[in-house]
């Protein structure tokens, strides 16, 4: 029998030649991979004592960002690279000792050859995910294959329902596969047997009820045991859901022969004071705010999530969207380690009712010229066919990628991220933009795979602006996408950017260090926005009111328009003694009610809700802006071609007054690593960055001296220089 031991206790961790004892999930920038500015990215160590091997014994980590090497007793055991799937190895000949000690060394700096290198989250590094012992017996399911169970289990609807199951085993000769299919209560639904070395079986499943989204998300449990000589040698049991689904550039995306469209949300998996280091309730608490919001896809960026997530996004019913940290910035000497994180993806998550996409990049074309890029798309996407042929590969294209690039005719189906509204244009800007798409493409299945604009809690304001990070102004600009995309039937889903508030260091904006704002949660999971219950009124069935605007509590004495946002069809407002009634869909807006000096209770009530909110009317309220002098990365990359603020960098700054900057050097410091104290840097101070952008060697090219720029354009030069 297999057995697997949970070793998260009791490690001692080294960082900078100090030690602390602690627990995984475990991770060196919770506080400062949320500060804003520099971060800690460099190797630290793990150590912990083992006993001697019972059997056969694996080391498996879930997650260890970013480059992990494995010692015991000194030997080196083994080596990974990229930070997000599970990995393995064999230590059974290294634990010859009746104590032995392992040293795992983790490494969150910038690395030439692996992915990401650059990204708006942060790259928190440590073992952040838990640690296991896997103790099995000689003949057992292979631990080294990159997959998790070393199975792959194929539901297929052909005249009937199939399970088509691949086994690959370790020394199998004289063993027996045994396999049987139980349902949700536990009764046998299918049974099959099959000789050990012949890997491969398919065996009916008679009427199997259907996973079905979040509707009914009915799982089977696949039971697979490795029998020899009377003995179970090895067993392991994963989920297994029947379902079919079909994309059409026209008619959108079908679950088991039904139109649905997906209302998504992404998610990184962070939280703050925690960063990367989750545990299992913090998935499921997620999970459930997602669900709360009436979503039935989620889309997990920019890297494989937690196998924990994706398992509750089976039982839950959520559509994922599975993703490799290939992102931003194209570089050909990471792509084997790109086709390497997506092999892991693939074939760690194959068995997932709930996955229905392998996406194979993200704003992959910010360097555009970028020579190479697109044959080693090509590549990553026949990666993904040859190892699933069931799921269609996907990609999220960069707002400005040309609509007619041969980059939108690599992956099976498409995304774009748009910002219209919050880094460039107007709102409007989408709806034009979508039709054209369309026309162009009528045969290509696309859907919004970002979309958001900043929203800080504590600002607010009762004429909401692009650009001034109101909750209100965001609600808006959700208002907005969300009646495009349910006004054309033709795009096959939404993803909103983010579902929560996330750690990305190198912001530093509208006050807010160390975050981006653009969640319909903060990112301590506290304080749902707006816009998250704009969304809940439009997409869930769970009844409810909410007065919108209620942290915006002083007000002007006067008549005002008051919003709340519920699914139900008719809306009571009380107000001064006053009556309102609205009948509508999922947006009321209540005008004309009169705030008094001092406080007002405002009740609003449906069938089988109530909230409440109590406004404050003063003669001169409190202002709820953002301070004077926050930067803004309103203007960013996207801004390419836009008048140049004066007051704020740019690149034709000289290296030494940029360098200078407290951002500007902890940004380049996060990218560049220590090389930017060299002395050979400062020969090169009084030099303008434009003009060293242009050398050769650099091999920049103009899309990203645009990209710099817009960067620079975000900090004012009165900021803190150091
Ligand atoms: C990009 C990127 C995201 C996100 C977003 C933003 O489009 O894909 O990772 O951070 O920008 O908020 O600007």
């Amino acid at each position: 029998m297999r057995k697997v031991i949970n070793i998260n206790e009791n490690w001692t961790f080294i960082k900078e030649g100090k030690a602390a004892q602690v627990n995984l999930p475990h991770t060196w920038n919770a506080e400062d991979g949320q500060a804003g500015g520099f971060y800690y990215r460099g190797k630290c160590l793990y150590v912990k004592e083992l006993p001697a091997a019972r059997g056969i014994t694996y080391i498996e980590f879930n997650g260890a960002n970013s480059v992990t090497e494995v010692y015991v007793n000194g030997k080196k055991a083994g080596e990974h690279c990229g930070g997000y799937s599970v990995f393995r190895f064999d230590l059974t000949a290294y634990l010859d000792q009746p104590v032995n000690k392992l040293e795992v060394y983790v490494d969150n700096s910038e690395d030439a050859y692996v992915y990401p290198a650059m990204a708006d989250f942060t790259f928190y590094g440590g073992l952040y995910r838990d640690v296991n012992l896997i103790e099995v017996g000689r003949t057992h399911f292979d631990l080294e294959d990159k997959s998790l169970y070393g199975i792959k289990a194929t539901p297929a609807l052909e005249v009937g329902w199939k399970l088509n199951v691949k086994s690959s085993v370790v020394n199998p000769d004289g063993a027996e596969l045994v396999y049987n299919l139980f349902d949700a209560d536990k009764k046998v639904a299918a049974s099959a047997r099959t000789d050990a070395a012949s890997n491969e079986i398919t065996f009916d499943i008679d009427n199997p009820r259907l996973w079905n989204g979040v509707e009914d998300p009915y799982l089977y449990t696949l039971a697979c045991a490795l029998c020899k000589d009377g003995e179970i040698t090895d067993n392991v049991e994963f989920k297994v859901g029947f379902r079919h689904f079909s994309f059409d550039g026209r008619k959108g995306f079908e679950l088991n022969g039904k139109p649905l469209k997906l209302k998504g949300v992404s998610r990184h998996q962070d939280r703050k004071g925690k960063g990367n280091a989750l545990s299992f309730s913090d998935h499921l608490e997620d999970i459930e705010t997602i669900l709360d919001i009436g979503a039935n896809s989620v889309r997990l960026a920019h890297y494989q999530h937690s196998r924990d997530f994706y398992d509750l996004c089976d039982e839950k019913g959520l559509l994922v969207w599975a993703e490799v940290p290939v992102i931003s910035s194209f570089s050909k000497k990471k792509q084997p380690n790109a086709l390497s994180q997506l092999e892991e993806l693939i074939k760690q998550n194959y068995n997932h009712a709930s996955i229905f996409c392998w996406s194979i990049a993200n704003e992959i074309s910010i360097k555009s010229q970028t020579k190479g890029l697109e044959p080693a798309l090509e590549q990553l996407n026949d990666l993904a066919h040859t190892l699933d042929d069931t799921r269609p590969t996907v990609m999220a294209q960069l707002s400005m990628c040309p609509k007619d690039s041969p980059l939108n005719r690599i992956t099976d189906i498409l995304g774009y991220n748009h910002y219209f509204g919050w880094y460039m244009q107007t709102v409007a800007k989408l709806d034009e933009w979508l039709d054209d798409f369309h026309k162009i493409n009528p045969d290509l299945c696309l859907c919004l795979s970002e979309y958001g604009a900043e929203g800080i809690t504590a600002y607010h304001s009762e004429t909401p602006e692009q650009g001034d990070y109101t909750e209100d102004y965001q609600a808006l600009y959700h208002e907005h996408y969300l009646k495009a995309v349910n006004e054309r039937p033709w795009i096959w889903g939404s993803y909103i950017w983010n579902m929560f508030d996330f750690g990305s260091a190198m912001r530093n904006e509208g006050g807010v260090k160390g975050f981006n704002n653009k969640g319909m949660v903060t990112a301590d999971r506290k304080i749902k926005k707006d816009a998250f219950y704009m969304y809940k009124a439009f997409w869930s069935d769970r009844p409810f009111v909410h007065i919108a605007g209620k942290r915006m509590q002083e007000r002007s004495i006067g008549p005002k328009t008051i919003k709340v946002y519920s699914n139900a069809a008719e809306v009571t407002l009380t107000a001064g003694g006053k009556t309102f009634k609205k009948q509508g869909e999922g947006i009321f807006l209540f005008e004309g009610v009169d705030i008094a000096e001092g406080d007002n209770l405002i009740v609003a009530f449906t069938e089988n809700a109530r909230d409440e909110a109590v406004f404050t009317g003063k003669e001169n309220p409190a202002t709820y802006k953002m301070p004077e002098g926050c930067s803004t990365m309103v203007r960013n990359w996207f801004t390419v071609g836009q008048e140049k603020n004066p007051e704020c960098y740019s690149v034709d700054d000289r290296i030494g007054d940029l360098l200078a900057n407290e951002q500007i050097y902890s940004m380049v410091r996060n990218f560049a690593g220590k090389k930017i104290d060299n002395p050979i840097v400062k020969l090169f101070y009084k030099v303008p960055l434009r003009k060293i952008l242009s050398l050769k060697i650099i091999k920049v090219n103009s899309d990203m001296v645009d990209l710099a720029d817009g960067f620079l354009q975000t900090i004012k030069k009165t900021e803190k220089t150091k």
